[in-house]
């Protein structure tokens, strides 16, 4: 499997989430990157940089003005003499609701983010691009006539909607992988995102649109992050009605109802007679992550990587969530080696 990964990822650290009631350091840490690394090095994968894409290309999924934003928001924050991690603590949640971004960076850091637990540090803005650059490079790869390519992104992306960033993500990489794929002549593309929390970002991008079909297992918004978006009745809207699909599963789901709704996932996919798959590979889905509650344990994932490699599809998949300890990297090794085969 050929691996698309940047060592500016590392600019993006030192950043600090409210997490029950408390600051605490971002969950989305560097060390993260360095697991999955590791562990793909040791499985033998090859490794390239990312290409360069201009920042226009960017515009393909989010709004200009949100992608100015967050390029320029840490020197605002500096030029107000702050320095460290960003946080906002006001948003403009339904009574508040004008759309209207404000002049001072605190009101449009609100404006642009909905949660406070994505934090933007000095880097942010170098990591981010990177990584949205090396989903974009597996997708041209793959286009080029790669079987399949994985994009080692951190930030992840799938939070990440049209013009608005929460979740540890700025940018939306899957949602570009798609755009790309899109772009170079696959005409119907299709997302399954495998990440514990609901890809809200991705639906938001392809809400309207029928050539992108979004599916997503995950966690019910009832009681797991984000909360609003995820519920099964959202179906898309406009010329994308009927092309987005929520599979939301309780807390303690193991490998037997999940895996059930990966075929549901996987049938979707077939229906909507994709040419592509993008495929937002979270491995929070494991029983040891500290911030998830499923219960799906390291044999599982190298079946995870055979049912979509099953597909047969021309497939990107882009790292997204999976937190904090060292078997990330032996999970995420365990779905790429069924694509090998
Ligand atoms: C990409 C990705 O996986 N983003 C996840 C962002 C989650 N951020 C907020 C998590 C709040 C979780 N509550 C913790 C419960 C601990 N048992
Ligand atoms: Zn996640």
């Amino acid at each position: 499997m050929q691996i698309v990964h940047s060592p500016l990822h590392v600019r993006h650290s030192d950043g600090v989430e409210l997490h029950r009631g408390e600051l605490v350091p971002c969950y989305e840490k560097p060390e993260r990157a360095e697991y999955i690394r590791e562990a793909l090095v040791d499985a033998g994968h090859a490794f390239v940089e990312p290409r360069n894409f201009a920042v226009e290309t960017l515009h393909r999924v989010h709004d200009p003005a949100f992608v100015a934003f967050l390029s320029t928001a840490h020197a605002r924050w500096r030029e107000e003499g702050r320095d460290g991690s960003m946080l906002p603590s006001g948003f403009p949640a339904r009574s508040l609701r004008r759309d209207r971004v404000p002049e001072g960076i605190n009101g449009a850091m609100g404006y642009y983010a909905f949660d406070a637990g994505t934090p933007i540090v000095e880097g942010t803005w170098d990591a981010a691009f990177a990584s949205a650059q090396c989903a974009m490079t597996a997708a041209a790869l793959v286009a080029e006539g790669m079987p399949a390519a994985y994009a080692l992104c951190r930030p992840p992306g799938h939070h990440a909607a049209r013009g608005a960033y929460g979740g540890y993500c700025f940018l939306n990489n899957s949602a570009l992988a798609a755009q790309e794929l899109r772009d170079r002549g696959f005409g119907r593309v299709a997302v399954l995102d495998v990440d514990y929390h609901h890809g809200n970002g991705t639906q938001d991008i392809f809400q309207e649109r029928g050539d992108v079909l979004t599916v997503s297992i995950h966690g019910t918004p009832e009681t797991e992050y984000p909360y609003f978006l995820g519920f099964a009745d959202e179906r898309g809207s406009g010329e994308g009605e009927g092309c987005n699909l929520n599979l939301p599963l309780p807390r303690g789901t193991g490998w037997e109802a999940w895996s059930a709704a990966l075929d549901t996932a996987l049938e979707a996919v077939a229906a909507f007679r994709a040419e592509a798959l993008v495929v937002p590979l979270g491995v929070d889905t494991y029983e040891g992550d500290p911030i998830s509650a499923f219960g799906l344990r390291e044999e599982h994932f190298p079946m995870i990587g055979a049912r979509l490699a099953a597909a047969g599809l021309p497939t990107v998949l882009v790292q997204e969530g999976g937190y904090a300890v060292r078997e990330i990297g032996t999970n995420v090794a365990g779905v790429l080696g069924a694509f090998e085969r």
